[in-house]
């Protein structure tokens, strides 16, 4: 590969050894070829200011950005997560509309477009990550630079029709084709993405999956993403879950582990979990369900309707089926250590991933990848997450469908081992084989195998 690599992305971590699954694989791939990691600072700025300042890092260039107070509100909780976020997620509904948050994502994009034009040459290889810099491209484009741009979108490609709630709509084509590679998570992404361009007049397709949109030609693809999948097993292999939560031996333990987000279907899931307690018997094995949901974007108030939502929804089911000694939902809004969840999903008979919409879910495929193959979990997956892609041995379920989820859950708490291997065995061979590895060397290659060239006239 020629030229460095220079990184983009909102989330920087400001410690030395990072961890979670993206900012693992952006470590590795800077640590293997060295380059530049830009991020945003996690305490504001009292004003805007071009200047990157250097975070400790070994082996390559650590570097943030700071935005101001009113920023944040702008641009991140803002536009990237009161716009952006509820129209990829298809719920207009929620976007919120505010004069300001369009200027204040435009603006950070502009001044990053400025850093990252200072460090770049024609050679180099600009890597951005998701939503919030949707317009990086177009914005160093502008300032003249020539580099390969990728842009890798974690979140689903928005469907043409709801990009009419987008004021700027008609922006949006061309922010995404000053890039010279999209990467999206599915095969249904890039379809979206594709009908988007052909609804325009000024855009052409050819049959190599290039599209030419006014003078600019880029690639569309799918890279689904993976999990450091090896280091999740191992962690999982230290055993002792059962033990850790103190499950009765009568008890099954279910488990779902999410950031509380609308998107995650946590009100079915919780809803549906009840409908199985009303089925169980009395005297059978009775399932208990754990759900992490550590709360995000909590200044955001469509994240504090979810979260009171979900409180009400816990207390009632478990009002209506708790005994003296056993309390069905264990509801919890705090985060755990990964090692942690990864013996809590080896523990679980089922892994319950339900988003209503979702780029990928990588708990779905820790999940898997935590489980003992001689006596695995059964994955219960939305049809509409991107993992359901690939991961077809999955009970798939219909996430807006409490019955559905419900019959999945009986379906899997009764499920022969014989079944349960075969099934395991399908999802952890696609698991480990489409690792977070080989993700980020799929997307380089892509990326660097695009010759060098400005625009066509
Ligand atoms: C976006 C897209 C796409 C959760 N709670 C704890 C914890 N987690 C970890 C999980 C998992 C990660 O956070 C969440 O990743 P997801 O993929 O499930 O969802 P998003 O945060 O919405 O991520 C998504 C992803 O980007 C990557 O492209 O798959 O579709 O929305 O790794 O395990 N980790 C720890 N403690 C917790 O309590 N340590």
């Amino acid at each position: 590969m020629t030229g460095r690599l220079i990184v983009v992305s909102n989330r920087i971590p400001t410690d030395e050894v990072p961890s979670g699954g993206l900012v693992v694989a952006m470590h590795e791939a800077l640590s293997d070829q060295g380059g530049t990691w830009i991020g945003a600072h996690p305490d504001p700025a009292s004003e805007p200011t071009d200047a990157l300042e250097r975070l400790p890092a070994q082996g390559y260039d650590k570097r943030a950005f700071r935005v101001t107070e009113e920023e944040r509100q702008t641009y991140y909780l803002g536009y990237a997560n009161s716009v952006l976020w509820p129209l990829c997620h298809r719920r207009v509904d929620l976007i919120a509309l505010e004069s300001d948050y369009a200027e204040g994502y435009l603006a950070v994009n502009a001044r990053v477009a400025r850093q990252v034009a200072r460090l770049a040459g024609p050679e180099d290889l600009i890597w951005v990550q998701d939503y919030h810099f949707f317009p990086l491209a177009a914005e160093l484009r502008r300032l003249g630079c020539h580099a390969r741009i990728g842009l890798f979108l974690h979140i689903p490609f928005p469907v043409a029709s709801d990009l009419a709630a987008l004021p700027e709509r008609d922006a949006f084509p061309h922010w995404l084709s000053a890039y010279d590679l999209l990467g999206l998570q599915t095969q249904a992404d890039v379809a979206r993405c594709l009908e988007l361009f052909r609804s325009l007049p000024d855009a052409e397709m050819f049959i190599d999956g290039k599209v030419k949109h006014g003078p600019r030609l880029f690639a569309v693809a799918a890279f689904p993403i993976g999990i450091d999948a090896e280091g999740m097993a191992a962690a999982a292999r230290v055993g002792g879950g059962r033990e850790m939560v103190k499950l009765a031996p009568d008890e099954d333990l279910v488990i779902g582990v999410d950031r509380l987000d609308y998107s995650k279907g946590l009100p079915n899931r919780l809803r549906a979990f009840g409908q199985v307690l009303e089925h169980t018997e009395l005297g059978a094995r009775r399932p208990h369900l754990i759900q992490i949901a550590p709360a995000s974007r909590g200044d955001v108030p469509a994240y504090q309707r979810i979260r009171a939502e979900l409180d009400a929804i816990a207390s009632e089911v478990n009002g209506r089926h708790a005994d003296l000694g056993w309390t069905p939902i264990q509801y919890i809004n705090r985060s755990y250590p990964r090692e942690t969840l990864a013996r809590l999903f080896r523990a679980a008979r089922i892994g319950l991933v339900t988003p209503l919409a979702d780029g990928m879910n990588l708990v779905a495929k820790e999940f898997v990848a935590a489980q003992d193959p001689a006596d695995p979990g059964v994955l219960v997956l939305s049809r509409t997450a991107g993992a359901a892609e690939r991961l077809r041995e999955a009970l798939l379920v219909n996430p807006f469908d409490t019955d559905d989820i419900a019959r999945a859950i009986e379906a899997g708490l009764a499920m022969p081992l014989e079944e349960r291997k075969a099934r395991h065995a399908a999802l952890r061979a696609e698991v480990f084989e489409r690792d977070i590895a080989a993700w980020r060397s799929d997307y380089l290659r892509a990326l660097s195998s695009i010759a060098v060239a400005p625009a066509l006239g």
